[in-house]
């Protein structure tokens, strides 16, 4: 490819985060859409670039990149800019949270939006899956909650990191998915350091960008109504 990056998306999936902060990064992308409702994640075509069949990808110079954290983090390498360098001393602190915000808080939320893949078709099941679920979010989000009153200028600070803009988005998806379900267990009011790394969020042009290309309205963050994009489905 050339030097300009692909992302490949579909509306308000986990490629919003990269579309944020390549839009914060300031560099030229293009965009594909991947069909979700035709699970175009699943052709042959798309699994040559994640053969996981998750969205998002990213087309780099270097090949094609899956994993959004990883994807985040290399780009924030790369340019420079929404992540602490290599040698500062606020590395360490900002990987942990990184790596949480990944490993356990978007791997819990997957389990909420597709019990079926966990635990099977079973409807009680997946009522009991669910329940646990929003008790452990709870607790991560309590902990997310103090580590944002820590200000640091890497979570929650004046200018967004790569990890403020996938917080932002995950707490968008708690409370909007899955459509179907109770969502009363998320209030975003309940973690007011959180709300407010929201409202920061909201007032940047990237996120103004990202809402008009994947029709997420003006509070994507703080107040989310369901996505209403121009092209695709969210789900
Ligand atoms: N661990 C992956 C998770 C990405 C993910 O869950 N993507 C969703 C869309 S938001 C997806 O591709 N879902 C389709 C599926 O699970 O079949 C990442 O961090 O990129």
């Amino acid at each position: 490819m050339t030097t300009r990056y692909r992302l490949h998306y579909a509306p308000d999936n986990a490629s919003l985060v990269i579309r944020l902060a390549l839009e914060e990064l300031g560099v030229p992308y293009d965009t594909v859409l991947v069909d979700r409702r035709a699970e175009a994640q699943n052709s042959a075509e798309y699994r040559a670039l994640n053969p996981n069949g998750l969205i998002p990808v990213l087309e780099t110079p270097d090949g094609p990149m899956f994993e959004t954290a990883a994807i985040l983090l290399w780009l924030a390498d790369r340019h420079g800019a929404l992540a602490p360098a290599v040698d500062s001393d606020q590395r360490g602190g900002f990987l942990k949270w990184l790596f949480f915000a990944s490993n356990t808080l978007h791997a819990d939320m997957r389990m909420l939006f597709y019990p079926e893949k966990y635990i099977g078709a079973n409807g009680s099941q997946q009522q009991k899956l669910r329940q646990m679920l929003w008790l452990r979010l709870q607790v991560h989000l309590g902990n997310l909650d103090e580590a944002v009153a820590d200000n640091t200028c890497w979570l929650g600070g004046t200018d967004p990191s790569i990890l403020d803009i996938y917080l932002g988005c995950q707490l968008r998806w708690m409370a909007l998915y899955p459509r179907e379900c109770d969502r009363n267990w998320f209030k975003l009011k309940n973690y007011p350091h959180l709300h407010s790394l929201c409202a920061r969020l909201e007032l940047r042009d990237s996120v103004k960008i990202a809402s008009s290309a994947e029709g997420l309205g003006t509070t994507p963050f703080t107040n989310p109504t369901p996505a209403n994009p121009p092209e695709g489905s969210a789900t």
